[in-house]
């Protein structure tokens, strides 16, 4: 983009937009361009962190008027390119809207400016004996707009669900700089459309969530943490069935061998156990009394007994689960140094074990002497297949390389009915393939509705889709 034209809207922001901070400084354009996806090189015009709605607005209203696209930017923490500005887009930074708006003890509800982070939310409602179960691994560092915005999932969607069921308002500015007041934290209302659903996981290409609502919820019973040594990716399926079927599972997380071993690597953990396992589980379950330790000590030797583990080891405090559950949760900042490419795929959870056969093939032929780790939330059909970079090549052969096999795994992925992306967006990075998961019919319909809200194409632009 010619500078002329970036000039122009730095003074544009400069003279309508009076008092709203403004960086066009080179470090700050880098840290906000992007998101944690690599791949790309972040070149915004400007980077503006406004304190409140009105200043949202502004700078929305100056967008509409003078076609500026901009881009919204959280915690940062996406993988899926949603957050990157790399043509000269201004960036609308949340990191000054950071307040707790209200807490309402009788409704339940806590309202939060966007740029709220989620680890603070889940504080605030520990503090007061409630909860929020939304939890994954950059939750230290991401954003309630950017999870709202994307959905978010992570690890405990088996037992209570996504982001989605968890917003009970939004304030939005949509792409005309009106502010949209969408379900003013109502349990029913049978009303029409349900515009927050739209603004949730749209990526920020129908406008800008400048305030949320969150239920909260009662604090569950005490739980405990198991890591299991799973013979096969076959017998996974059954030791989930086994323990889904005996306990309140409220995460089954599995990770491979290989995936086992640069987490160690990379966080300095000793073996969780004597020997290795083509794959491990990690499930967590509710154990509000000593008898259900017991049920759970059962399916252990039972799936032992059958051979579809050969190890575990059970948490018998919090610092023991917390320090289990760093195998699986470390691995995604464990192999950021090996330049992983990322496939974050779903299919329903009974179609997993015919889905990840024909998926193992497939990979096994396309990438010969590639390193493929395997992990994810198994038990909500959700698997992250991360492919290394190969030290011979560079990023953008590798890209390239991945780019020619995409094709091949989306419409297996297709054909066993799965998604392209389970969690981590569309973004940049999967939009050429959104085809294989969303039919023509599906993004016509998406283009309208984003049409209605940001008629001048300035929310998220490239986004998602074109
Ligand atoms: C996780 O589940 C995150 O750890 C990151 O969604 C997944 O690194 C990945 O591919
Ligand atoms: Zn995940």
């Amino acid at each position: 983009m010619k500078a002329e034209q970036r000039n122009n809207w730095n003074n544009l922001l400069n003279t309508h937009c009076p008092g709203l901070e403004t960086s066009t400084e080179a470090a700050v354009l880098e840290s906000h361009g992007c998101d944690w996806t690599r791949f790309r090189t972040p070149d915004p015009s400007a980077v503006v962190f406004p304190r409140s709605i009105e200043e949202v607005t502004a700078v929305v209203v100056l967008a509409a008027e003078h076609r500026i696209p901009l881009v919204p930017s959280g915690g940062r923490t996406g993988l899926s390119g949603g957050a990157i500005a790399d043509a000269g887009e201004v960036v609308v930074s949340f990191d000054r809207m950071r307040r707790i708006v209200d807490f309402n003890a009788m409704d339940r509800t806590l309202t939060v400016e966007p740029g709220v982070v989620t680890q603070t939310v889940q504080e605030y409602a520990q503090q007061r004996n409630l909860y929020y179960p939304v939890s994954f691994a950059s939750e230290g560092s991401s954003q309630i707009g950017g999870n709202i915005a994307s959905n978010a999932g992570g690890i405990r969607v088996l037992r209570y669900g996504l982001t989605r069921d968890w917003v009970a308002g939004l304030k939005v500015i949509d792409g005309r700089g009106e502010l949209l007041e969408c379900n003013g934290g109502l349990v029913k209302n049978a009303s029409g459309y349900d515009l927050r659903h739209l603004f949730i996981g749209s990526e920020g290409t129908l406008g800008l969530i400048v305030e949320a609502s969150l239920r909260l919820t009662d604090t569950p019973p005490p739980s405990r943490v198991m890591l299991l040594a799973v013979s096969s990716l076959e017998a996974m399926t059954n030791v989930f069935h086994h323990f889904h079927d005996a306990l309140i599972l409220t995460a089954f997380e599995i990770l491979s061998d290989a995936a086992m071993n640069y987490v160690r690597q990379g966080h300095k953990l000793a073996a969780p156990m004597d020997g290795a396992s083509p794959f491990y589980a990690l499930l967590e379950f509710e154990c509000p009394e000593p008898a259900t330790e017991d049920l759970a000590l059962q399916c252990f030797e039972h799936c032992l007994e059958e051979g579809m583990i050969v190890d575990g080891v059970i948490s018998q405090s919090e610092t023991q689960a917390a320090d289990l559950w760093r195998y699986r949760e470390g691995i995604s900042e464990a192999i950021t140094p090996y330049t992983p490419y990322k496939n974050d795929l779903s299919v329903r959870i009974s179609g997993i074990p015919a889905y990840l056969q024909d998926l193992d093939r497939l990979v096994k032929t396309q990438y010969p002497g590639f390193e493929v780790l395997w992990y994810g939330h198994f038990g909500d059909g959700n698997l992250h297949m991360n492919i290394l970079k190969p030290e011979s090549m560079t990023v953008e052969e590798f890209e390239e390389t991945c780019g020619r096999v995409n094709p091949e795994i989306f419409a297996l992925t297709h054909s066993h009915q799965g998604s392209i992306s389970a969690e981590h967006g569309i973004g940049l990075l999967k939009k050429p393939y959104l085809g294989y998961t969303r039919s023509e019919a599906d993004i016509e319909r998406m283009r309208g509705i984003k049409a209605v809200f940001d008629p001048f194409n300035i929310m998220n632009p490239g986004k998602l889709f074109d």
